[in-house]
């Protein structure tokens, strides 16, 4: 493990770009529960019935609560040390980007420089009906939110989370940011179960193009077997671990 780390870290102290793609892993220490595994939200509800823009047609307001119920949950929690000692990388490295899958903005309250969130933000909300003002999205960071569901304020129809659910294409050019970032000298997987697509296809995209590729994660994933590193354990003991061998 302590081999794995420092070559980690040699690894880092001669990457001139870097790029790390963040999953729900990341968020797990602050209390911000994760899709899979065992005590995963995808245990206890189905992503048809609640991921999908079907699911939202359907049932609005169903979808509205368990959104409103994971608000007031994520609500409560802050950054840990992975997202510390991401967002110091981001302001020191010369060149780093940083991809996440994750809505909970956790990575702007520890101040990440060069951030894609690439499924969305769960602070947002965009219009359903995508009216002109609408549909590029507002903040709304209200817990509770009001009256459920939330209506749009310039269309007065129906107000969305402005999230990629499953079936929707990653929006605003952040699939194309994502890409470019794959351009890299060293790709770091951290805390991602590694079955989403487009997601999970950028760190094979990025060994293509010849970076080094590694993964933290506390379990095995499809990346695991492919990627140049693998180093088992928590982000939020790791990437500190990893900080101070700089
Ligand atoms: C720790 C830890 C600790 C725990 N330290 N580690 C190619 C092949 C097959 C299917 C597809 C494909 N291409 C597209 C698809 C379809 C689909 C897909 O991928 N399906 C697969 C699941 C089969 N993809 C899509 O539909 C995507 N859209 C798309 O492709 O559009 C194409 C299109 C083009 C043009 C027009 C129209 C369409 C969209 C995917 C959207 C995913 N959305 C969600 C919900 C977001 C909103 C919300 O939060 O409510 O995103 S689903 C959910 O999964 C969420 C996550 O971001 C995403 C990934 O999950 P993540 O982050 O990996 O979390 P977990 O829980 O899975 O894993 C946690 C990991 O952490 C585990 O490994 C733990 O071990 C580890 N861990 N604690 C380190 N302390």
């Amino acid at each position: 493990m302590t081999s794995d780390l420092r070559a980690l870290a040699t690894r880092l102290r001669n990457a001139r770009r870097l790029t790390i793609l963040t999953g729900a892993g990341v968020s797990a220490a602050s209390g911000v529960p994760t899709f899979r595994g065992q005590d995963g939200l995808w245990r206890q509800h189905r992503p048809e019935d609640l991921a999908t823009p079907e699911a939202f047609g359907r049932d609005p307001r169903l979808v509205w609560e368990w959104y409103a119920w994971r608000r007031e949950k994520i609500a409560l929690c802050r950054p840990n040390a992975a997202h510390e000692v991401i967002a110091a990388w981001s302001r020191a490295f010369p060149e780093c980007q940083v991809v996440t899958q994750n809505v909970d903005d956790l990575h702007v309250g520890a101040g990440t420089r060069n951030l894609t969130r690439i499924h969305g933000s769960i602070w947002e909300l965009s219009c359903w009906d995508g009216c002109a003002k609408g549909a590029p999205g507002w903040r709304d960071e209200r817990v509770p939110l009001g009256e459920l569901p939330p209506r749009c304020p310039h269309c007065g129809g129906l107000a969305r989370p402005a999230v990629v659910w499953f079936g929707e294409a990653l929006g605003g050019g952040n699939l194309r940011a994502a890409i470019e970032a794959t351009a890299c000298d060293l790709f770091l997987t951290v805390g991602t179960s590694a079955v989403v697509y487009p997601a999970a296809g950028l760190v094979e995209e990025a060994r293509r193009q010849g970076a080094f590729t590694a993964e933290i994660n506390l379990e095995e994933t499809p990346a695991s077997g492919t990627v140049d590193l693998t180093v088992r354990g928590g982000a939020e003991v790791l990437l500190p671990r990893v900080a101070e061998l700089l």
